[in-house]
């Protein structure tokens, strides 16, 4: 602050300034805050008491949040060897085949990616998981692996969490050591919406595999193999983590109607991607589709067709996936996703506590410690609680999800969606619209972004009170929504059996099509020239994965920066204070740093003045600290 002032001097800029101007002008040491890190955190829960946290729309005062309940574990004992340490000694090709060789069931817990982003909208917060990490690894340290990284995670952790992600990542690392941890990315389209340079996914992809992923789940929204070779070969070339790649599985192998995605496409796709590098095949069940039956004799199908383990993901919308999933193993699945119980069931994966139990005395059944699972289950069911606000209201499983197939974690973002574009009376007429449109398309594969171009366009048409017959008819004076267009000039690249043509010149109106991958119409990023522009920007103290960030999402970035440069590293508050600020008289103590913790008192706000601020009244430390705030009201 104090450099600050002096260089800001206009005495100082127009070079007037002698020896003696710092003596000359004393006014320079009053600063206005010191902006310390204690400071920093103080205006954040200041901000969050007079305004309130912008992501949280509606306060529940009557709610009582219980404290996070944690079972005590002992941080002095040691990790057992796990998953990670296996990949390590044998590497990725031999690593495949013991899976694929290993007789018993093997569980992936989703608890830290996709279960939270499909019950919570991808609100979890990195503390919330943290004070659990170290002792999910050592009290399970036979889980197959962890998902905790990638999908939506990347953008919410900047956009709405303020966090830095590759943090996030690099801390679940050290808090387990032991277990593979997996990340979902979305191809050419990395952890966005849209297609990025070939060498930034591949830079994307390092930095990843160094900061602590081992398994790269690998998809395509369209099934597109063309758009996600070269991030299979980045992994294979790049690192020595696992490449596993997905088939998004949509409609029904057994319903005789349906001749678009049969049997036979599938294992042909299965083929390719075998072909193509993959050391592990998935099959990623977005939105719960593959019903138990199916599961039996896809599973089976694929096991002789490739030599790859399999590795089946699903979401339990309709409440009938733990049947897909004793099916699945009855067939010789090799490993199943499943999150941990309080996280579990309706638009997140199957209950992990429960399938292990259900398990129990077969054949394939692998040994958990019932007890501690369901600790740990407890743990979430409190720290679920404070999250409410995201919370899709979805009560009960619904055989509606075969229908309209939207995908689990779409569903719980679509709804305050809605919601927000004054839609909530039209939800059921929204997911009608959406079965709808995904019909005039052509019958697409839904998931992140393609999903969100049938989303956008159902809202538009419901918004607009317009059938998709208006769209066939009269869509010449229809402006359809960008994400649309850009999906018809093939910006995501090309569906299976191509675009509905008629619909694509309607949609397009002049403009030419693409048919090659999007990614070859993109320069590469010049990493040196734009990581030094990018540090000229942002500072040196920046690093590269703030960078990689950046280039992935500059907006968000940016304003990510902003939030850091005001309120500093909020990841550490906790979040009850994170999302609903302190009550009068309430103190606090929080971890700051390791080793370093402050604590804070809540005493009062007072009324706000003629230029619209209020002072807020703390105590850190014991010592009063005042803070102003704008109050936005
Ligand atoms: C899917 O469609 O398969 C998953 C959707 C993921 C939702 C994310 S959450 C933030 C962002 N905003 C959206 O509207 N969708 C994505
Ligand atoms: C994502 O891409 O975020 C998904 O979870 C897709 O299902
Ligand atoms: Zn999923």
């Amino acid at each position: 602050q104090f450099l600050q002032n002096i260089i800001n001097h206009p005495e100082f800029i127009s070079g007037d300034s002698t020896v003696d101007f710092v003596k000359n002008h004393p006014e320079l040491f009053v600063f206005k805050q010191r902006k310390d890190r204690a400071t920093k955190m103080l205006s954040y829960l200041a901000d969050v008491i007079v305004n309130g946290n912008p992501d949280v729309k509606k306060v529940d005062h009557s709610k009582v949040l219980r404290k996070p309940n944690l079972h005590p574990f002992n941080t002095n004992k040691p990790y057992e060897k796990g998953t990670k340490d296996l990949l390590t000694e044998l590497g990725p090709e031999a690593f495949s085949e013991w899976l694929r060789n290993d007789p018993l069931i093997h569980y992936t817990d989703t608890t830290f990616r996709d279960a939270h982003q499909s019950l919570l909208a991808t609100r979890m917060r990195t503390f919330d998981m943290l004070k659990i990490a170290e002792a999910f690894a050592k009290d399970h340290p036979q889980t197959f692996s962890m998902e905790v990284w990638g999908g939506a995670t990347f953008d919410v952790c900047l956009r709405f969490l303020h966090e830095d992600p590759w943090d996030r990542l690099a801390q679940i690392r050290k808090a387990v050591p032991n277990i593979l941890l997996q990340m979902l990315i979305r191809g050419s389209n990395g952890v966005g919406y849209k297609a990025y340079p070939d060498n930034l996914i591949e830079a994307f992809v390092e930095k990843s595999w160094e900061t602590g992923v081992d398994i790269f789940r690998i998809f395509d929204s369209l099934n597109w193999m063309k758009s996600m070779e070269p991030c299979i070969n980045f992994v294979r070339k790049r690192t020595q983590g696992l490449a596993e790649v997905a088939i998004c599985y949509t409609g029904d192998i057994l319903n005789p109607q349906k001749t678009k995605y049969t049997l036979d496409y599938y294992l042909q796709l299965a083929r390719q991607m075998e072909e193509a590098g993959a050391h592990i095949l998935a099959i990623k069940d977005m939105a719960g589709l593959l019903k138990p039956y199916a599961a039996a004799e896809l599973i089976t199908a694929l096991r002789e067709t490739v030599k790859l383990p399999i590795h089946l993901h699903t979401h339990d919308t309709s409440s009938v996936q733990s049947a897909t999933y004793l099916k699945a193993i009855e067939a010789g699945v090799d490993v199943v996703d499943v999150a941990l119980g309080a996280m579990s069931g309706l638009t997140s994966q199957p209950n992990f506590n429960a399938m292990v139990e259900t398990m129990r005395f077969q054949e394939r059944h692998r040994e958990f410690d019932q007890k501690s699972l369901n600790q740990h289950a407890n743990y979430w069911e409190t720290v679920r609680e404070y999250y409410y606000p995201f919370e899709s209201g979805l009560k009960a499983g619904t055989a509606e999800v075969y229908r309209h197939e939207i995908p689990g974690g779409q569903y719980s973002n679509l709804r305050p969606q809605a919601n927000a574009l004054g839609l909530g009376d039209k939800w059921e007429e929204i997911k009608e619209t959406y079965a709808e449109v995904n019909q005039l398309f052509g019958d697409v594969v839904k998931v992140t972004p393609s999903s969100k171009v049938v989303g956008d366009m159902a809202l538009y048409l419901v918004s607009n009170d317009l059938t998709t017959v208006d769209v066939l008819e009269r869509g010449e004076e229809i402006s359809f929504p960008e994400s649309v267009q850009s999906f018809f000039k093939g910006e995501l690249g090309q569906p299976v059996g191509g675009f509905p043509k008629k619909l694509q010149d309607i949609i397009l109106k002049d403009e030419q099509p693409f048919t090659d991958r999007p990614n070859e119409h993109l320069a590469p990023v010049d990493f040196e020239k734009e990581f030094a522009a990018f540090q000229e920007k942002f500072g040196k103290e920046t690093k590269f994965t703030d960078f990689l960030s950046y280039q992935l999402y500059p907006k968000v970035y940016e304003a990510y920066h902003k939030h850091v440069e005001l309120y500093g590293d909020v990841s550490k508050i906790p979040t009850r204070l994170f999302f609903y600020g302190l009550q009068p008289g309430e103190e606090a103590i929080i971890d700051i740093a390791r080793g370093k913790s402050i604590v804070i008192k809540y005493q009062s706000t007072g009324h706000v003045n003629e230029d619209g601020m209020r002072t807020v009244f703390f105590k850190l430390n014991g010592q009063s600290r005042n803070i102003d705030v704008r109050d936005k009201s």
